[in-house]
């Protein structure tokens, strides 16, 4: 064999070497590319709030879901369904424990028909300002409270705020007591709520934040309670007159996740939807805060808004009395004590 002739045969031989390498390579690539994007695989969830696209609940969702997608480098994306399109707080976190829908974040009123002991959160005049329900709600007797839904198909995440809780009604400003008597306030659907408002000589009548407009609209109901935030976003200010600042209860809701989820997650994925949740918190509180504020005067323009003297919401507060006595002694006496320890060391 000429010299010429082995050279140009081992010059093939290399290049046969080189494609073959080549191709190796390109088919390990291929593969890698496959797995990661295997890995990758979309996760898709879905989220359902009550409230309007503007209301704190619903902003706090979609921070949620902005968070997972970052943290997960968009391999979990949620989807938030605003206003009750899906359900009212009852439905969607049913929805949840039947897993067909993955996120929601109802009032711990709600929660209390899984739990009578969330309660003790919408009890009256116990909290002192936002700050007072963080240490409390974020402290070991808020937690102890969220776990206990571990056994009911649900896994509680965050205490959200609503915030206080403020009257309105359409015939008359509530400036004492006897103000309210007669009245037809609709409540959540709670039962703690119906004492509340029939202990204070109005007429509970229980339904949904959203059949709630049209209820006032149509005077089926004279008025309702709710802070500020919700006032606006569901524009009860169109069917109110009169925004008494009573500040009788503090409402919290839960950011919650179906179960069923959860357990589809892997733990990595499992520990970036708890910070998200815990980042998503913080934000929705500065929301609810700073909405609170502003809004207050914004209603003030467009419905008569009149302060409670201390001493008449002091007079409230001794004429329920007996129906926060009642509802204390059907709660667990251990959540009771531990409760209301936390809100004593929180001030
Ligand atoms: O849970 O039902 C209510 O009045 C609640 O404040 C609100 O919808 C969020």
């Amino acid at each position: 064999m000429s010299i010429r002739h082995a050279l140009l045969n081992k010059t093939l031989l290399n290049k046969a070497q080189h494609t073959n390498v080549l191709l190796k390579t390109v088919s390990t690539l291929g593969l890698i590319l496959t797995f990661a994007t295997t890995a990758h695989a979309e996760i898709t969830a879905r989220m359902g709030t009550s409230l309007p696209e503007a209301h704190p609940q619903t902003l706090g969702a979609k921070k949620f879901a902005e968070l997972v997608e970052e943290k997960s480098d968009g391999e979990i994306t949620i989807t938030v369904f605003s206003n009750g399109i899906l359900g009212n707080d009852v439905n969607m976190t049913s929805m949840l424990q039947s897993n067909t829908l993955d996120f929601t974040a109802p009032s711990t009123a709600t929660l209390s028909s899984l739990n009578p002991d969330f309660n003790i959160v919408s009890l009256p005049f116990q909290f002192d300002d936002s700050e007072h329900a963080d240490a409390v709600l974020d402290g070991e007797a808020g937690r102890a409270l969220l776990a206990s839904l571990d056994d009911k198909k649900l896994v509680a995440l965050e205490y959200w705020e609503n915030g206080f809780r403020h009257m309105t009604n359409s015939r008359r400003p509530i400036e004492t007591l006897e103000d309210i008597e007669g009245l037809k306030i609709r409540t959540m659907q709670n039962a703690l709520y119906i004492d509340l408002f029939n202990g204070l000589n109005a007429n509970a009548v229980p339904m949904s934040v959203n059949e709630l407009f049209t209820a006032m609209e149509t005077r089926t109901v004279d008025g309702q309670e709710n802070p500020y935030t919700v006032i606006d976003a569901k524009r009860f200010f169109e069917v109110q007159t009169y925004l008494s600042r009573t500040a009788h209860a503090y409402d919290a809701q839960v950011l919650v996740a179906s179960a069923g989820f959860m357990q589809s997650l892997d733990d990595a994925q499992r520990q970036l939807v708890r910070e998200a949740a815990r980042e998503a918190t913080l934000y929705q509180r500065e929301q609810s805060r700073a909405m609170n504020e502003e809004l207050l005067s914004e209603l003030q323009d467009k419905m008569t808004v009149n302060v409670v003297a201390d001493s008449e919401r002091q007079r409230m507060r001794e004429a329920l009395a007996p129906v926060i006595q009642q509802h204390t002694q059907a709660l667990d006496p251990a959540v009771v004590t531990q409760f209301q320890a936390a809100l004593a060391d929180a001030r």
